[in-house]
């Protein structure tokens, strides 16, 4: 059994003190160690009273996530833990030492009492997981603080320090760390003095307040449609907390609970949840970073280019509290994009998300220079000019003659060769890509971009300083696009040939949509701007004739001036500034007729092959990264699409949602495809082998 619960008497009280680390799951020894604690607590006369508490980081992470979907469970169940320690008639108070998070604070919510050190955090983040707080979460917050805040906190998922907690209710008592043991004990000889005890099971006043209050129902399940669309957890949870105020029994409350928990914990968005929290943290670990792999100290950070990009980036460093010097070409274009950076914290504090302060000492920490001299003492300077790779060399070339020795120098290509920028320094091994995604002030992702001259402390460097900004950093080998860009192009083909087809922009992107992502490809790319490409022809004197089809509808929006959301026009008509687009039967003439200029035969698309045809070839696209070495392994690629392209994380990612597919089924499809010559290549190499050994990506090693 994993874990196991220290057992101590402590004068007329027992502390019992779980012990799994690093982060104390509930797991099977815990759960046994805890029945067993409790019982024998009882059945001591000389003890009066229990304290429990969590050894290290973490008073109780929660139930053991990595035992969900296994069959059999070993000890006792965390329901029998329960029902033994709400029988108890000799008080229990949990001593939150430091994380208390999901059936963590459950275990706490059924003790009578809560005192939390000052570091101690608390939340129930079930719904990240695709999961319930199934262990009388849903039932005893409500009676705790009522329906409102009770499904606000469950549905956020997110923890609150131990400070809030108190001001909601939820901890009793808020001392410091050095005191929480000995404040415990004194609390639980009081109660047990008093004969006083906390079912919190017995009480309805909050939710007799709450009885009637359809709104607060209402309102909750505007935030669940909004903020969490396609999820299946959030109404599940909404459903608890009315069962919770409608039957005011508890015991019926925990049916329903125990109910629509197995419910979550079957439907396939709890093990893509899951896959995706595990993903996360297995991307951090990457084979040839040891722990001894040096990593160099980052104190300050130059960044060249003030731009949407290097703006954003610039704000990620002093976010963190690293000092930054941003070079621009001219002062005015340096004073645009501060202008830009101030504008971005001035928004963040007039909605409440930053104090006025922190605005201040984060542009305290920013630098603006327009002299490269400027940027020598910087331990790594981030290069985020205009993606052309004469350009980047030439700003390359200049970093290495001025940046001090022994300084990392980056790019923030989206898909440019690092291999031929790390190349035009002399100190090719200290170069190396971080792709940061648009607006890189608020995107999860860092794509970390080896090259072949890049040294292994350069990488350990450039995925630890995204893991201080904030970010996920993800391993990509160099190619063009890396992971996430190559894998979008696959995409946007069929995006762009499935319209000439026969379906329209608008069923595409309500497709895609539905699917779960927050915009499709068309969507997408009048957000990015449709005169991109156009210009980038027009400059290359690429000749009408010899323009790709799936460029002749955005190359005749654009000489008609839609250029997409910056114009108000593009494949959508947005009203006045508006975000929100809105079809326009002139595009789908326009593509219609497109569609006839380049001989194609219009045919009707159902929404389930609009699916397929953006997804396996971006699949495929996968399946080479991944045979190329371009990513590690699979998830790699599953957490740049979920953090940079909007994958919805309750599908796991592209490649677990092959895997949940099937890959024989998507082999065989894109064989098809492949023989139609709707795609241009056959199915990768990859893809077959592991279809016809009946494998997954998830079994893939490199
Ligand atoms: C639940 O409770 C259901 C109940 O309502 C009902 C039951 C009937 N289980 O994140 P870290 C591992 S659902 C197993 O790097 P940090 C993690 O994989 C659960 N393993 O540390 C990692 O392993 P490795 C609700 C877990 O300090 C290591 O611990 N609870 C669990 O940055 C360190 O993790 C949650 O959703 C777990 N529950 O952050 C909480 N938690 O080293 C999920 C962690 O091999 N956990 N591990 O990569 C977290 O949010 C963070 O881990 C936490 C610590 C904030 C606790």
């Amino acid at each position: 059994m994993k874990g196991t619960v220290h057992y101590e008497t402590r004068g007329e009280v027992v502390l019992m003190t779980i012990d799994n680390p690093p982060v104390n799951p509930l797991s099977s020894g815990v759960r046994q160690g805890l029945y067993e604690g409790i019982e024998k607590a009882q059945q001591d006369d000389s003890v009066r009273a229990i304290v429990v508490t969590g050894k290290g980081r973490a008073f109780i992470a929660g139930a053991d996530i990595s035992e969900f979907g296994q069959a059999g469970q070993e000890g006792a169940s965390l329901h029998q833990v329960m029902k033994m320690m709400e029988a108890s008639p000799k008080p229990l108070v949990a001593a939150l030492n430091g994380t208390a998070f999901g059936g963590g604070l459950e275990v706490a919510l059924c003790c009578d009492f809560r005192v939390a050190s000052s570091k101690a955090q608390v939340g129930l983040p079930e719904v990240k997981l695709g999961l319930l707080p199934g262990a009388g979460g849903t039932q005893r917050l409500p009676r705790l603080i009522g329906a409102e805040k009770a499904m606000n906190f469950m549905l956020t998922g997110q923890g609150v320090p131990a400070a809030k907690a108190k001001d909601l209710g939820i901890v009793d008592e808020l001392v410091e760390p050095d005191a929480l043991i000995e404040a415990s004990i004194t609390l639980a000889l009081k109660k047990a003095d008093a004969s006083e005890t906390r079912k919190i099971r017995n009480e309805n006043t909050l939710l007799e307040a709450d009885r009637g209050n359809a709104e607060v129902f209402a309102e909750a399940r505007r935030f669940a449609a909004q903020r969490m669309r396609g999820q299946f957890a959030p109404e599940m949870i909404i459903r608890c907390v009315e069962a919770a105020v409608n039957l005011q029994d508890f015991d019926a409350g925990m049916k329903v609970e125990a109910e629509r928990f197995l419910e979550c914990l079957h439907n396939p968005q709890r093990a893509a949840m899951i896959h995706v929290f595990f993903a996360e943290r297995e991307v951090a670990r990457v084979p040839f970073i040891k722990k001894d792999t040096p990593v160099h100290e980052v104190h300050s950070a130059g960044v060249v280019g003030c731009g949407t990009m290097g703006g954003g980036i610039a704000m990620c460093f002093a976010n963190a509290g690293i000092p930054v010097t941003v070079l621009e070409t001219d002062d005015e274009a340096l004073q645009r994009g501060l202008g830009v950076i101030r504008g971005n914290y001035q928004s963040q504090v007039d909605r409440g998300r930053l104090a006025a302060g922190q605005m201040d000492k984060r542009m305290s920490l920013i630098t603006g220079v327009t002299d490269y001299g400027r940027l020598a003492d910087s331990d790594m300077v981030i290069e985020a000019v205009y993606e052309n790779l004469d350009l980047k060399i030439k700003v390359f070339k200049q970093l290495d003659e001025t940046v001090k020795a022994g300084a990392l120098l980056m790019s923030n290509t989206s898909g440019l060769d690092v291999d031929a920028i790390a190349a035009s320094t002399s100190r090719p091994g200290l170069v190396a890509g971080m792709h940061f995604f648009s607006p890189a002030n608020v995107m999860r992702l860092l794509e970390v971009v080896r090259s072949k001259h890049s040294d292994n402390s350069t990488i350990a460097t450039a995925m630890a300083i995204g893991r201080k900004l904030g970010k996920v950093s993800v391993l990509a080998g160099n190619c063009p696009g890396f992971i996430g860009n190559r894998m979008l192009a696959a995409y946007m083909q069929q995006a762009s040939g499935m319209i000439l087809e026969g379906a329209t922009p608008y069923q595409v992107d309500g497709a895609i949509t539905s699917f779960g992502l927050p915009m499709g490809p068309f969507q997408m790319s009048d957000l990015v701007g449709l005169d991109l490409g156009w210009r980038a022809r027009k400059l290359a004197g690429v000749k009408p004739e010899d323009r790709p089809p799936a460029a002749l509808v955005p190359d005749r929006l654009c000489d008609m001036g839609r250029y997409g959301q910056k114009s108000g026009r593009g494949f959508y008509i947005y009203p006045q500034g508006s975000r929100a687009g809105t079809p326009d039967p002139e595009v789908v003439s326009l593509v219609e007729e497109a569609s006839s200029e380049l001989g194609f035969s219009r045919r009707e698309f159902d929404d389930s092959e609009v699916l397929e045809r953006a997804f396996y070839p971006l699949i495929n696209e996968g399946a080479k990264i991944l045979e190329e070495g371009i990513a590690i392994r699979a998830v790699d690629i599953d957490i740049v699409y979920i953090n940079g392209y909007g994958f919805p994380a309750y599908r796991g990612g592209p490649m677990f949602y092959a895997d949940s597919i099937g890959l024989d089924k998507i082999y065989e499809r894109l064989q098809q495809l492949s023989a139609d010559k709707v795609i241009s290549e056959k199915p990768a190499a990859l893809l077959e082998q592991l279809a016809k050994e009946g494998k997954r990506f998830a079994d893939f090693q490199a």
